[in-house]
């Protein structure tokens, strides 16, 4: 009888614990599926909030004057903690370009993030008034190669910290499968950032939020 009750106990408690995972497993999805995913908050070197690398990029390997160049700035933030994602540019040349990129998620290709839940990307920038202040840079949104690249130009930057927020269907009207996303990049053109053709941008933050 006594071996039995410990049975039926052991049994309830089991099944009171499983339910119990179940639960905080529930949460967690909660939490996650919550009113903004953090996809960078440049509080660490790469990899990104969701697992993805990052780097700067420049169309010729051999180029070394008119490059981009990336660091993780710990002195100058969005917020009172961590650090933002500095990029310096000179596209000091007739047609030049470089930027950023960011892959959403732990591959190259094929993570196919899915931002269909969400209602803008947003992220916080600012300029580098010593160094130069772009009129207008690119932001891009990509899904893997050899599908439609969605673009957006941000302009008015200061020397202050500045939200910019960017309705996601903007990007999809472009073609940019939302449910299939790879890769965010930033792009210094040289008409798009003259006249200050060489010069340093910090951001911080990037999000997507409901
Ligand atoms: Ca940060």
């Amino acid at each position: 009888m006594n071996k039995m009750f410990t049975a039926v106990v052991g049994l309830l408690l089991c099944t009171g614990l499983l339910h119990l995972q179940a639960d905080d497993a529930k949460k967690t999805e909660k939490a996650d599926e919550g009113s903004t995913k953090i996809l960078a908050d440049f509080n660490q070197p790469a990899p990104n909030n969701v697992e993805g690398n990052f780097g700067a990029f420049t169309p010729s390997e051999t180029e070394q004057v008119y490059v981009c160049m990336e660091s993780i700035d710990d002195v100058v933030k969005h917020g009172s903690s961590g650090s933002s994602m500095r990029l310096v540019y000179n596209v000091n040349k007739g047609g030049a370009y470089n930027g950023f990129w960011m892959k959403l998620g732990p591959a190259d290709s094929g993570n196919n993030f899915d931002a269909s839940h969400y209602k803008k990307l947003s992220f916080w920038i600012k300029g580098d008034d010593k160094a130069g202040l772009p009129n207008k840079f690119k932001v891009e949104l990509k899904g893997d190669p050899g599908t439609p690249i969605a673009k957006k130009y941000v302009g008015e930057l200061t020397g202050d910290w500045k939200k910019v927020e960017v309705p996601l269907e903007d990007f999809a009207a472009q073609g940019v499968d939302l449910t299939k996303l790879n890769e965010f990049c930033v792009v210094f053109e040289q008409r798009a950032v003259s006249p200050a053709t060489t010069g340093a941008i910090y951001i911080d933050d990037v999000l997507l939020e409901k």
